[in-house]
This record gives C-alpha cells, structure tokens and sequence, in this order.
C-alpha cells in the first residue's frame, strides 16, 4: 500500500485513523476525504484533503485518479440512530457508498479495501451474551440491515473478484477527539463531556442496558492490526467480531464516579433503547483473536481515567 484514500476521515474513527496512517505512511500518501471539507484537526488539515461524496462515484474516481490510490479504507456511513430517522439516506450512504467503492477497486486493480461492520448486524434474535461469530443475523435497524448487506458484499468480492477487502465489527467506539456521528452508543462519550462540564448527565438507555464497547486506541489497534494481517491467515474476511468490554450504563456512571465523587445520572430512555436492546451484550471475538492476534489492552477503569484527563485538557 502506497497510496491510501481515507472514506469518512473526519469522523470519530476516521480522524484519528487518519493521523496514525500518517505516522506509518507519510502525511502526503494518506489522503483524508470526506462529504465535509472543514476541520479544526490541524494535522488532518496539514496533509491532503479532497471533497468525496461516496454516492458519487465520479467524486470518487477523480481522488483515485489524481492520488494514484492503490488502497481505500471507507469509513464514511450513515450510523444506527440517524439511520432511523434517514432510513434512505442509510441505504444509500452506506449500500450505494460501497458498491462504488468496490467497483472502483476492482477496476483500478487496488492492493485492498478495509471496510468496518458493526454489532448492529446482530438482532433480537442472536444470542445475546458472547455472540458466537457465526450466528443469527436478522438486525432490525436499517443501518444493521446494510451492515450485514456489506458485510455479505465484501466478501462476494473476494470470492468471485479475488479483491483483498477486510472488515471488523466494531463495538461502540469511546474517544475523546471527535465526537460520534448518531450513534446508539453515543451516550457512552456524551457522558464523559458532560461529567467535565456539569457533573452530571441524563442518560438515554437504561441504567441496566449493558452493550459492548471499546476505547479508541484499542479501535486502531484492531483497524491496523487487520489491515496489515496476511491475507493468506485470513479464514474470515468482513465479519470479525471483536471484543474489548462490555459494561452497563450503570456501571459506567460508577466508573465515573471513582474519579468523580460527585457526579449524578438520570436515565430516560428514549427511541434508542430499542436499538440497544436488540445488539449484544458481549461477543466472542475467538477469530480475531486466532487469525490475526487480536489482543484489547483497556478495560473500563484505564479507560474512564484517560478519557478524563484528555477531556480536561480539551475542555480547560
Ligand atoms: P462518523 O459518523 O463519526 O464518521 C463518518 C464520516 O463519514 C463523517 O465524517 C461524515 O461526514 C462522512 N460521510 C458520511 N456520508 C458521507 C458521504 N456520502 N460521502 C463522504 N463522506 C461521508 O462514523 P465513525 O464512527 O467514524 O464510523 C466509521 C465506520 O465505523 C462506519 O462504517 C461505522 O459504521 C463503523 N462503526 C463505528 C462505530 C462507532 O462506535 N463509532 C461502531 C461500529 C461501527
Ligand atoms: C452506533 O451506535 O450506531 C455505532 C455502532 C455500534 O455501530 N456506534
């Protein structure tokens, strides 16, 4: 890999994704694209940084074209809560998005594609607790729907076109540098700003609701270490589950409240509740683990006590 196109690298993960490839692959061949082209992100701003819309795949083939890109890492979605209220726009950010990016793989020969999923693929109906890898995936939100669409897609491609696309199923994603795009488990940061700012926080899942999460180092830990395993140890291509914690709300406002004696929490669940009770609770991540050594490092507390330090920092 040469020439890296970041998808979405003004998001949660793609922006600072974005600033590690740099450190491996030089500033000018990790080029950041995005549907949005302002930044306070000073180093995301210091190195290129080109205006994609992924429905648009002309959009698409003028970066491809103008980089030399030989690798793509699509990170641009429409995420599980505005998935609801877009359904749409879901299906076609997130179907349409991919089909072009994987055609446009396919036809500039690229050397791979990484694409994440997410515990959204999973539904009412999957075992809840260590979801297996293999299981029932009948999601009931649009963004799940097109999550497991993709997964299936990815790996048609490899099959049927021999093109290297990878993909994880991350859990909710907590970071302290960009704030999350309209997620259910968006609460999981919300909270850590507002523990800074008021001491309190109005919660809106449950206090029992228990979800898997991971902080990000560990997310781009897991993102490089796929991106870089051997294709040829690769038995599963697009759907590794992986696991890093998995906590209540409850739990977390604890955790919280170790650092912050007097922090308070209410809970008023609203519509993403349902979300939250139809993912899982915690997953078996036995293949990441086995095929290409997927090893978490934070659990709750050594992530509650960093998050705080660099949010007082951030917000004085
Ligand atoms: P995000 O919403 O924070 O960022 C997505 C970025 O994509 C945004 O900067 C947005 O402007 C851009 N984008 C959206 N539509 C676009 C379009 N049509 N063309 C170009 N850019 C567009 O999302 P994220 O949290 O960084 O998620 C990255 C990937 O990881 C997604 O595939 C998401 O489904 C997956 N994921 C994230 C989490 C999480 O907790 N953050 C969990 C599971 C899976
Ligand atoms: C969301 O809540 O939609 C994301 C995810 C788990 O995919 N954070």
């Amino acid at each position: 890999m040469k020439k890296i196109m970041v998808i979405g690298a003004l998001g949660q993960i793609g922006s600072e994704l974005t600033v590690l490839l740099r450190q491996k692959y030089g500033v000018e061949n990790v080029i950041a694209t995005d549907w949005k082209t302002k930044t306070d992100n000073k180093v995301l701003a210091e190195g290129p940084l080109e205006y994609t819309d992924v429905m648009d795949k002309p959009s698409l083939r003028i970066v491809i074209e103008k980089h030399q890109i030989d690798a793509i890492i699509h990170m641009a979605a429409i995420l599980s809560a505005t998935g609801e209220e877009h359904p749409n726009l879901a299906w076609n950010v997130n179907m349409g998005g991919l089909y072009n990016v994987l055609e446009l793989a396919r036809a500039y020969n690229m050397e791979r594609v990484l694409v994440p999923s997410s515990i959204a693929v999973f539904g009412p109906e999957t075992p809840r607790e260590d979801t297996p890898q293999e299981t029932i995936l009948r999601p009931t939100t649009m963004y799940g729907v097109t999550k497991v669409a993709g997964e299936l897609l990815g790996d048609y491609y490899v099959r049927r076109f021999g093109l290297d696309v990878r993909g994880l199923r991350y859990p909710g994603i907590i970071s302290s540098e960009t704030l999350p795009g309209g997620g259910t488990t968006d609460y999981a940061v919300a909270i850590y700003y507002d523990a800074i700012r008021y001491k309190k926080y109005t919660c809106f899942v449950k206090e029992d609701t228990r979800l898997p999460m991971m902080y990000m180092p560990d997310c781009l830990k897991a993102t490089m270490d796929l991106l870089h395993a051997p294709f040829d140890n690769l038995v599963h291509h697009n759907d590794f589950n992986v696991g890093a914690m998995s906590f209540t709300a409850g739990e977390l406002a604890e955790s919280i409240r170790k650092y912050i004696p007097d922090f308070q929490i209410e809970y008023k669940p609203d519509h993403r509740q349902k979300i939250a009770d139809s993912w899982p609770m915690s997953v078996d991540d036995s293949a990441a683990r086995a095929e290409w050594g997927w090893t978490p490092s934070y659990d709750l507390d050594a992530m509650t006590r960093d998050m705080l330090e660099k949010l007082e920092q951030k917000l004085g």
